[in-house]
């Protein structure tokens, strides 16, 4: 027996903490968070803990499947799914036009694999198809377009090592490995802020885990955060909070937004959101008057009805009250593995007509492509919407429609109607018992993994990153079980295009105020390694790769230090925190009624939330990190319990306006009285409705694409949903 530990990092989510993995004979056994990484500091959840039995489980798919006649699925080898997925696909798109091929790309795809994204987006723009969706637009896509909206600092926001306030709105840093706190072990993160004598501040309808760290939390009606920033925004311009140098040199439109908040009085929005007029006025003065620190929203507030308004009225807060970086200060986290990137002390003028509503059109509510990608929310009726054009080939890749996209039945009709659905999965998931072909792919302890994936959340949102230039890389470590046929997911990508003899071009990712590295041409003969190819996406970084694979633990590459440099001369570029859209939405906002109109068959607001121990769909299947609990119960206020004269464990029907689902229900005084809260991408589609208690219920078939939803980006109600609670008889 051979017993070996090796560092590397955990893929299970997005936050690739720094572990050990125990080897026995070939075999992962175990994994545990190395308590010698500097960032992640010993941190493991329970999914990475899990992560050995994953790659061993029973129910991985270890061989690629092919859809029969009989609608049942039979092992079918790779080499041979890609000659005929190839073959239907020159066919389709022959017959429709390069359009008709789109690619959807899921949280995994990006989580397990660093480079798989670069080879995604070469594959389509090979095939002259701009159809490439992704979760981004079915997340928090306000923030890119925002961003577009008002113009992007080219100095990194406050670093949460320097913050002393930090405002969460509907974001769960602690659960969610997300913004707001960084994702490298946040819970001592918190502990050692706090300790220095960090100011949190949280606006949540629940008392999250978060939440309960703070100094001050509101917990509002859900959907109200957008006149709670306005009222913010109100006080901190009339009590003179602002940092008046900061917006003298870099911001413009303040008269504008000061024009557009006046409605939001804090006595007014005190009675919508229900919360009370000091405790608004409080946080305002303690967000503005105690700086440094940055304001940072979550998945809750975006998905509640403004997802653009939200991420702008931020944005505008944190730019009036100078949350950045100035010239001479020391970047906390600047790139490893990208190119290397220049920060200024300067505004990026807005890029409004890159916002949204640009490129690529939809067939469907007048739709188009977004700073955030193309809309997902609408490719489902895209799909199902005659006339050419018309999307009839789906790759669909670390991502599961059926479980996360909101309008489930929709998406359900959309799958079942394509000339042909390709599921790129390791499990026989929900999208993948429906489609025509599903490519089971290797493990990410089977796969060399680095931290480029990390390094984009530094520059997803203000809030998000970590405080250090870290990176790390790792080389498979185990072989895939025996007998098995599974593949690096890329290559699938690859494998079609050398079937379909287009070229692909490598583009290491740039963003704005970095180095420009040019594509580079694949070798389409000779199949290049995983390493070769991580060397692509990599070339012209800061830190050589090779000097990351020379710390196998991972590292903190902070020499040299980078710095903030001074503006140009002559720059003249604002941040814009009064653009003309914004503030005629903001308009709109304020003429809602003061309080919301009581909805007899809808008195509930279905609002969501994640859980320590599944990413969104993927572990909820593993009895290893679900203790037990095979369900995502719909969490209600103990006092509503009571009221409906439910217990805990007892079934419910919940119903919105588009659709009705099963539900176990479980007391939760966290919450206010009036909410259901329920993780979503649980269950699966309505034929499986009865097994809620073994599989969970799926939360967005409550949601409809085509109603209430946001015009720049399409996003749905995905939180905040009305809903009706109906107990239903108990189990005997
Ligand atoms: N109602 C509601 N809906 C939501 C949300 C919400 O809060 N409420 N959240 C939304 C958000 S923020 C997001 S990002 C989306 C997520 O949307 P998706 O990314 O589409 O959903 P996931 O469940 O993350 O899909 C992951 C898929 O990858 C597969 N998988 C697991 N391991 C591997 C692997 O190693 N390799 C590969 N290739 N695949 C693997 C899983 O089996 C699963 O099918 O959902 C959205 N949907
Ligand atoms: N363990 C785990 N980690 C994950 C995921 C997971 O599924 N499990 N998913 C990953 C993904 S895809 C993403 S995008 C991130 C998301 O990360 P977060 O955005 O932090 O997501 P949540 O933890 O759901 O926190 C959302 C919070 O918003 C609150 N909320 C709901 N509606 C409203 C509202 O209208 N207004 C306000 N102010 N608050 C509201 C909810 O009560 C909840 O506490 O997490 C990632 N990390
Ligand atoms: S937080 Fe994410 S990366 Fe870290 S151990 Fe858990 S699943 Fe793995
Ligand atoms: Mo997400």
């Amino acid at each position: 027996m051979s017993k070996v530990r090796r560092p590397t990092i955990c893929r299970a989510c997005h936050a690739g903490c720094s572990v050990v993995v125990e080897i026995e004979d070939g075999r992962p056994v175990s994994v545990q968070g190395d308590p010698d990484s500097p960032l992640y500091r010993g941190f493991c959840c329970v999914k990475g803990r899990n992560m050995a039995a994953v790659q061993q489980s029973p129910r991985r798919l270890l061989h690629s499947q092919k859809r029969g006649a009989d609608g049942r699925h039979a092992p079918i080898p790779v080499e041979q799914a890609m000659d005929e997925i190839a073959e239907r696909l020159r066919r389709i798109v022959d017959e429709h036009g390069p359009r008709s091929l789109a690619t959807y790309s899921g949280t995994m795809a990006t989580n397990a694999g660093a480079a798989n994204g670069a080879v995604t987006s070469a594959f389509l723009k090979a095939m002259g198809s701009r159809m490439g969706f992704n979760s981004n637009t079915i997340d928090q896509p306000g923030k890119m377009v925002a961003a577009a909206l008002c113009g992007r600092f080219m100095a990194p926001p406050t670093p949460f090592s320097e913050a002393s306030v930090v405002l969460l709105v509907g974001c769960n840093p602690l659960v969610a490995m997300s913004g707001g706190i960084p994702h490298t072990n946040p819970g001592r993160t918190l502990t050692d802020a706090l300790r220095r004598g960090l100011r949190l501040l949280v606006i949540d309808p629940r008392r999250s885990e978060t939440a309960r760290r703070a100094h001050l939390h509101l917990q509002p009606r859900p959907g109200e955060d957008v006149a709670i920033l306005a009222a913010l925004l109100r006080v901190i311009l009339e009590e003179g909070l602002a940092d008046r140098a900061f917006v003298e040199a870099h911001v413009s439109g303040v008269d504008a937004l000061r024009a557009a908040v006046e409605p939001f009085t804090p006595e007014r929005v005190a009675v919508r959101a229900d919360v009370a007029t000091d405790d608004l006025v409080r946080l305002a003065r303690l967000f503005a008057g105690h700086g440094p620190g940055v304001a940072t929203a979550g998945t809750g507030p975006n998905m509640s009805g403004h997802t653009t308004l939200v991420e702008y009225l931020l944005l505008a807060l944190n730019a009036i009250c100078g949350r950045f970086q100035r010239s001479g200060d020391r970047v906390a986290e600047p790139p490893c593995l990208r190119a290397p990137q220049v920060f200024k002390e300067q505004a990026m003028p807005p890029m409004a007509e890159y916002a949204y509503g640009f490129g690529e059109r939809m067939r469907v509510r007048g739709l188009a492509n977004t700073a955030a990608g193309m809309p997902t929310a609408a490719l489902a009726d895209e799909i199902l919407e005659p006339g050419p054009g018309r999307v009839r080939a789906l790759i669909s890749h670390g991502g599961n429609p059926v479980a996360a996209w909101p309008d489930q039945l929709k998406t359900i009709e959309a799958m079942e109607s394509l000339d042909l659905l390709v599921q790129i999965d390791a499990k026989m998931s929900a999208t993948a018992r429906l489609a025509d072909y599903v490519i089971a792919v290797r493990h990410p302890l089977e796969m060399p993994g680095m931290t480029l994936t990390q390094e984009y959340l530094s520059d997803y949102a203000v809030g998000f990153g970590t405080t250090a230039p870290w990176a790390q890389y790792t080389p498979a470590l185990v072989e895939p079980p025996p007998g098995s046929d599974v593949i690096d997911d890329w290559r699938f990508f690859y494998g079609l295009a050398q079937r379909l003899g287009v070229q692909l071009v490598i583009k290491p990712v740039s963003f704005s105020g970095t180095v420009r590295v040019p594509g580079q041409t694949m070798d389409m003969i000779e199949e290049p390694t995983t390493d070769a190819l991580f060397d692509m996406v990599t070339r012209g970084s800061r830190v050589p790769l090779d000097e990351v694979r020379r710390h196998p633990a991972g590292a903190v590459f902070d020499d040299p230090p980078v710095f903030v440099a001074p503006k140009d001369e002559g720059a003249s570029g604002r941040l814009d925190v009064g653009n003309d859209v914004m503030m005629a939405e903001l308009g709109r906002v304020a003429q809602e009624e003061t309080t919301p109109v009581a909805d007899a068959a809808h008195p509930f607001r279905l609002v969501s939330r994640r859980q320590p121990n599944v990413l969104n769909s993927v572990g909820c299947d593993e009895p290893g990190q679900l203790g037990g609990r095979t369900t995502n119960p719909a969490h209600l206020h103990p006092d509503d319990l009571a009221a409906l004269g439910l217990a805990e464990g007892d079934l419910v029907e919940i119903r919105s306006g588009r659709a009705g689902i099963l539900g176990v229900v479980a007391a939760d005084a966290t919450l206010r009285r009036g909410l259901v809260s329920m993780t979503h991408s649980w269950g699966d589609g309505p034929s499986r409705d009865g097994e809620v208690r073994e599989i969970g219920a799926n939360t967005g078939r409550l949601s409809a694409v085509d109603v209430d939803y946001e015009r720049f980006t399409g996003l749905p109600r995905m939180s905040n949903i009305p809903v009706d609670v109906r107990p239903l008889a108990r189990p005997s």
